[in-house]
């Protein structure tokens, strides 16, 4: 068996396929606060592209159950519940719930990627568990989204794009074929700052804007943890993702 990666930066560079298999990658922060706010009982989470259109789905919902998490520029919307930290999805406040979600780049990738046959969201600490979900699958092809920042590269979803076909070549049984360029470029970022993966995220200009923003000290640790979580998000039905 092979499989067939392949990698792209931005949702605008994803050709008009509808893969097999898809793994989304927001590593700050959108695909990072998806994983935990499932590993602490979130019951699913849309997400929207469109802040008018997260709002008038989210009203039909039991208010009780439902929670709005809204990012722009790094900040949270006003009027929304939440921002997208992965430190603010704690159990007490996001468990059973159904999380209406948007940020400025990941839940467009998600969005862009959406009529994959099978869509996961991907981030570092939940690589593994990523990676070993499509071992089982019997894929041929894979497509890797990162997310960026409004259509440029992001050095930090390309890392963990390098950091997953790393696990995937140490691991499978079947042979992993690199298919473009961007991937190539990933496995070797993996290589070069695999032992100290929180200084890439600073080095990346999307940690220095964060940081310029306040104290983000604690979100970039939390984004920076490889292999902690076990938790795999999948999407279930069209833009709602869930545990898998
Ligand atoms: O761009 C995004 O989708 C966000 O994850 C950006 S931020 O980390 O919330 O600033």
């Amino acid at each position: 068996m092979i499989i067939n990666l392949t990698y792209f930066h931005v949702a605008d560079h994803v050709p008009n396929i509808n893969p097999d298999v898809a793994v989304v990658i927001d590593v700050l922060r959108a695909t990072t606060t998806i994983s935990w706010a499932l590993k602490n009982g979130a019951d699913s989470i849309k997400v929207f592209a469109d802040l008018e259109l997260l709002k008038t789905s989210a009203m039909k919902w039991d208010i009780d159950k439902r929670l709005m998490l809204g990012e722009r520029g790094g900040k949270k919307i006003e009027g929304f519940d939440l921002g997208n930290s992965p430190l603010s999805v704690k159990k007490e406040i996001v468990n059973s719930k159904r999380l209406f979600m948007s940020t400025t780049n990941g839940t467009k990738s998600l969005q862009r990627v959406q009529n994959a046959k099978h869509l996961f969201a991907m981030c570092l600490p939940n690589r593994k568990a990523v990676a070993e979900k499509i071992m089982s699958m019997n894929t041929e092809n894979l497509l890797i989204l990162g997310s960026g920042w409004e259509g440029s590269y992001s050095l930090e979803d390309s890392l963990a794009a390098g950091a997953l076909a790393s696990y995937l070549k140490a691991n499978c049984l079947s042979k992993i074929n690199i298919l473009n360029d961007e991937l190539h470029a990933a496995l070797a970022l993996w290589q070069y700052w695999e032992n100290d993966i929180l200084k890439c995220l600073k080095t990346a200009t999307h940690g220095k804007r964060l940081t310029s923003l306040g104290d983000y000290e604690d979100d970039l640790k939390c984004c920076s943890e490889l292999d902690c979580l076990d938790i795999v998000p999948a999407q279930f039905e069209r833009g709602v993702i869930r545990a898998s």
